[in-house]
C-alpha cells in the first residue's frame, strides 16, 4: 500500500477554476477515472477524474476553492504497484465535450427514490426517435455540470426543457429525476412527444411514423372500385388528436358491469307520463348522471386529475355527456350536477344536445368536466370501451338496456339490465376501486333511495 496524491490535471486554457461540486469524500473507494470534483470557469465546468484507483484518505480542496493544473485535490492510498502510474494521465471531462450523443451504454447508478429498473423504464419512457440530444444542445447549453449531463444523456432527458434548482439555475441530479417522474406520470411531456403527438393528430392518426411503427398502408383505392374523397370535418380532426393523445398516453382499463333499473325504468316512464305537459323528458341519462355523482362523491379518486405527482381532488361536479352531432363528437358538459334535481338535469341536456347538434356551444358549455359519461343507450350495442377524456381519470360508457333473465334465488326473473362500461386510469385508480364503484352505481341505479344513505 502506498499513499499518493491527486492532483488537477491539464485542464486547458483555464488558468483558475472553482471546485463547485465534491463528488468524493474520505473513506471512499473509488476507480480510475472516477470524477472527483467539479470545477467551473466562467465558460465551461468539467469533473477532475482520479487517475488511479484506491480508498480516499484525505481531500484537500474545499468547495469554493480555486484551483489550477497541478493543485493537490486528495490523498489515495493505493496498491504499491498503482503508485507507479503517472498521476497526470486522465483527461477531465468538460461539459461541452460531454454533451456529444454517446450512445447511452453505462447502466445509471441507482439513485435515491428511483430503483435502477425504474431508471432504465424512464429512459425507455423519454427516449423517443424524434428526441436528438445534438438538436437539444444546440440550442444553448443549460446550466449543469458533466456528470448531471451523463445522467440526463442515459436517461434521455431532454436538460433544456429541465428547471434548474441549483445556485443561478444549475441543473442537478434531482432536477432530473424530478423532470422523469413528472414525464413518467403524465404531468409534463417533453417537446418531442408533444411534436410527435401534434403531427399524429394533424395526420388523423394515418402516420405512426412518429411513433417508430411501421407507416400506415397507402392503398390506392381506386384501383378497386369507385372512391370518394371527403375532407374529415373540423371538430373530427380536433377531437381526433385529442383522442390519439388520451389513447396512447392513458393506461386504461375498462371494467364491465351490468345493473338492474327495473324499478327505476318504471319510476322514469310513470314521471314522463305525470309531466307530460311540461315539455321535458326524463331520459336514464339524467338519473346516471345524478347516479355518477353520488358515487364520485363516495370515491373522489374518480373525481380528480393528475398534476405531477399529486393528484387535485375536484369539490365540484360538472358532467359531460357526449353528444353525437353531424359534425362529429362534442361533449357538452352539466355544471354543478350535484345541485340540481333530474329535471333541472333533463332540460339542460336537451338544450345542450340541441346546441351541439346546431354546433352553437360555446367554449364555457364544453370545459370544466371532472367526469364524463358517453351513452349510447338510444342506439344500442351490448358494451363499449370510451377512451377517457384528459385530464380526467375516468368515464362511463352505456349501452342499451335489455330484458334479461336474472336468478332471484328461486327462478329466473324477467329484469331491466343496464349494460356499463368504465374505462379508468390505472395511474389514479386500482381495479377493485372500479369494481367497488361500479358495483355502487348499480346498487344507485337499482334503488335511487340509496342516495339517502
Ligand atoms: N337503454 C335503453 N333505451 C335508452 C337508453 C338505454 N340506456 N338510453 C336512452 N334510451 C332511449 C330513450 O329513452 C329514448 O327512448 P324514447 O324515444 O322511446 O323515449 C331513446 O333511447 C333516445 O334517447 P336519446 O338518445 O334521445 O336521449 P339520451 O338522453 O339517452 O341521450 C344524447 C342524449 C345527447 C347523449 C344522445 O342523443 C347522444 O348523442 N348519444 C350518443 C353519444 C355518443 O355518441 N357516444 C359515443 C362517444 S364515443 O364515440
Amino acid at each position: 500500500m502506498a499513499i499518493i496524491e491527486i492532483k488537477v490535471p491539464d485542464i486547458g486554457d483555464f488558468a483558475e477554476v472553482a471546485v463547485i461540486e465534491l463528488l468524493v469524500k474520505p473513506g471512499d473507494t473509488i476507480r480510475a477515472e472516477q470524477s472527483l470534483m467539479t470545477v467551473e470557469s466562467d465558460k465551461a465546468s468539467m469533473e477532475i477524474p482520479s487517475s488511479h484507483a484506491g480508498v480516499v484518505k484525505e481531500l484537500k480542496v474545499a468547495l469554493g476553492d480555486k484551483v489550477k493544473e497541478g493543485s493537490l485535490v486528495l490523498l489515495l492510498e493505493v496498491a504499491d504497484e498503482a503508485a507507479a502510474v503517472d498521476a497526470f494521465s486522465v483527461a477531465p471531462a468538460v461539459a461541452i465535450a460531454a454533451a456529444a450523443p454517446t450512445p447511452a451504454t453505462v447502466r445509471p447508478e441507482p439513485v435515491e427514490g428511483l430503483a435502477p429498473a425504474t431508471l432504465a423504464t424512464a429512459a425507455a419512457a423519454l427516449a423517443t426517435p424524434a428526441h436528438n440530444p445534438m438538436a437539444t444542445l444546440a440550442q444553448g447549453l443549460p446550466h449543469a455540470s458533466p456528470s448531471v449531463r451523463k445522467f440526463a444523456r442515459e436517461l434521455g432527458v431532454p436538460l433544456n426543457e429541465v428547471k434548474g434548482s441549483g445556485l443561478k439555475g444549475r441543473i442537478t441530479d434531482h432536477d432530473v429525476q424530478s423532470f422523469t417522474r413528472s414525464v413518467m406520470t403524465g404531468a409534463v411531456q417533453t417537446l418531442a412527444a408533444q411534436a410527435q403527438v401534434k403531427s399524429a393528430g394533424a395526420a388523423g392518426g394515418n402516420d405512426g411514423a412518429g411513433l417508430g411503427l411501421i407507416p400506415w398502408p397507402k392503398v390506392d383505392f381506386a384501383k378497386f372500385g369507385p372512391i370518394e374523397r371527403k375532407e374529415l370535418s373540423r371538430i373530427k380532426k380536433i377531437s381526433g388528436a385529442n383522442l390519439l393523445r388520451n389513447a396512447i398516453m392513458i393506461p386504461a382499463v375498462t371494467n364491465h358491469d351490468d345493473c338492474d333499473i327495473t324499478d327505476l325504468e318504471a319510476f322514469r316512464v310513470a314521471t314522463n307520463k305525470e309531466n307530460e305537459k311540461s315539455g321535458v323528458k326524463v331520459t336514464m341519462l339524467a338519473f346516471l348522471i345524478k347516479a355518477c355523482v353520488a358515487a364520485l362523491k363516495k370515491y373522489p379518486e374518480f373525481n380528480s386529475s393528475l398534476d405531477g405527482d399529486a393528484l387535485i381532488y375536484k369539490q365540484y361536479f360538472h358532467i359531460g355527456f357526449a353528444a353525437d352531432t353531424p359534425n362529429g363528437l362534442m361533449v357538452p358538459v352539466i355544471k354543478d350536477a350535484d345541485q340540481k334535481g333530474i329535471f333541472q338535469i333533463s332540460q339542460e341536456m336537451g338544450e345542450l344536445a340541441k346546441k351541439a347538434r346546431d354546433g352553437k356551444l360555446s367554449p364555457a358549455e364544453m370545459t370544466g368536466a371532472s367526469f364524463t359519461i358517453s351513452s349510447l343507450g338510444g342506439i344500442g350495442g351490448r358494451y363499449f370501451t370510451p377512451i377517457i377524456n384528459a385530464p380526467e381519470v375516468a368515464i362511463l360508457g352505456v349501452c342499451r338496456s335489455t330484458i334479461e333473465p336474472v336468478w332471484d334465488g328461486k327462478a329466473f326473473q324477467p329484469r331491466l339490465m343496464l349494460p356499463l362500461s368504465l374505462t379508468w386510469d390505472h395511474r389514479v385508480i386500482d381495479g377493485a376501486a372500479a369494481a367497488r364503484f361500479n358495483v355502487y352505481l348499480g346498487q344507485i341505479l337499482g334503488d335511487f333511495r340509496r342516495v339517502l344513505l
